[in-house]
């Protein structure tokens, strides 16, 4: 390890904030604190509504944001004639408050859009999604004036796109051209919004067959840029991995948080290297090494998803990943045996004193502070290695796919 990839590893924002955590000198109280905030990472809601005509993919679309296909467990209905009324919440099978809440499909002669809003209890949304496929119509225009007047965000989603592309492929034949009719597509839905009085609206095109292509990364990227940051956070981790940015911003989301994990469980060492003596700092990081794993979607049912959407094998997808550690359950044992580690505690000096440069605090202190680095370590390096195979494990999922 160098300077460059303590720099890397120990970024200069992260360790002012940590200072900020320190103000008040108290090393174990600035842990408690740490803790507790961590905790309530995983309270926050997140509350998505999809709407938009029977049949316009919307069950499909929830299925496959949350990393599932049709025949999953826990999965939304899909190609069945909506004849309910109520809105039905879809949870992410690894963020339970991250909710994807199906409504009842509009465009039927009897809809009225505030009649409809009023039933699905508007204000618990953070915001609205309104799945078009085929044709904009007018109904489309009144439930995105009803959700405007509320006050609500929505982002309107052209879906299906690929059924589009490959009809125009057979009617243009030989003047085919692929940007061209996405333009059009886009331009036609901007332009119904428009005329129906509404400003800048927000379109995106998608195909739930091919989730990595046309839109959906943008479309993350605005859900990402315009939810409060404490929102972004889960939402970031709770995307499919199906696409190399969502792996890198996943990746960056989670190094940012690494000091406070660290420094939570480092809290209540009292004893010189390695530094961790009660069981509960250890399960803090078992904890957040599972986390890792789900987030990058190489848990054992995360592996079994992805074979299934891109048709692979499972045994294939694993066999690309490099890292012995990624493979292996995380326990309790696992972490106390990697925490003893030598080379571990070695690196785990070397953080202590670079950071110990931004936060002079931790310079002064004893066992807890190795625990820190320790702990910082581990974390970091299990979170590179885990990133880099779930790279690996795309790249194989995604060939001769594209
Ligand atoms: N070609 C294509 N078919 C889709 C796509 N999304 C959904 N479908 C199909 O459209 C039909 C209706 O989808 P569903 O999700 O049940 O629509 P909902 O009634 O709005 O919930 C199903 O047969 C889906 O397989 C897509 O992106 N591309
Ligand atoms: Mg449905």
């Amino acid at each position: 390890m160098d300077s460059k990839e303590l720099n890397y590893a120990l970024p200069k924002n992260q360790l002012q904030e940590m200072q900020m955590a320190f103000e008040n000198g108290d090393f174990i109280q600035a842990a408690e604190n740490i803790k507790k905030s961590i905790i309530g990472i995983n309270d926050i809601p997140l509350n998505i509504a999809v709407t938009g005509e029977s049949g316009s993919g919307k069950s499909t679309f929830i299925n496959v944001i949350r990393g599932l296909g049709d025949e999953d467990e826990g999965s939304a209905k899909t190609g069945v004639v909506e004849t309910t009324v109520v809105a039905t919440p879809y949870s992410h099978p690894h963020h339970r408050n991250v909710k994807y809440w199906d409504l009842p499909g509009i465009g039927t002669t009897r809809f009225e859009p505030n009649k409809y809003l009023d039933l699905v209890k508007l204000t618990q949304f953070d915001f609205f999604l309104i799945i078009a496929s085929e044709r904009f119509r007018d109904c489309h225009i009144q439930l995105a004036r009803a959700i405007n007047s509320m006050g609500k965000k929505f982002y309107f989603v052209r879906s299906k796109i690929d059924a589009d592309l490959s009809a125009f492929r057979r009617q243009r034949k030989s003047n085919y051209n692929e940007e061209q009719i996405l333009r059009e597509i886009r331009n036609n839905c901007i332009k119904g919004l428009h005329d129906g009085g509404i400003m800048c609206p927000r379109v995106f095109l998608l195909s739930c067959l091919e989730l990595e292509k046309y839109d959906f990364y943008l479309m993350q990227k605005t859900f990402e840029n315009e939810l409060p940051g404490h929102k972004r956070h889960v939402f970031l981790l709770s995307l499919p991995n199906i696409y190399f940015q969502a792996l890198e911003s996943k990746r960056d989301a989670l190094r940012n948080q690494i000091w406070k994990h660290a420094l939570a469980s480092a809290g209540k060492a009292s004893i010189p290297i390695p530094g961790f003596s009660a069981d509960n700092d250890i399960d803090l990081l078992v904890n957040t090494m599972k986390e890792y794993k789900e987030a990058f979607g190489l848990d054992e049912i995360s592996l079994n998803c992805l074979a299934k959407t891109f048709d692979k094998d499972i045994h294939d997808l694993r066999s690309v990943i490099k890292h012995k550690l990624v493979l292996k359950e995380i326990t309790h044992d696992l972490v106390v045996n990697l925490l003893k580690r030598r080379e571990l505690t070695a690196a785990a000096l070397m953080v202590t004193d670079y950071a110990a440069g931004t936060v002079p605090l931790l310079g002064s202190m004893a066992a807890g502070v190795v625990a820190f680095g320790t702990a910082y370590w581990l974390l970091y390096s299990f979170l590179k290695d885990i990133a880099e195979d779930a790279g690996r494990v795309l790249s194989r999922a995604l060939e001769n796919t594209i």
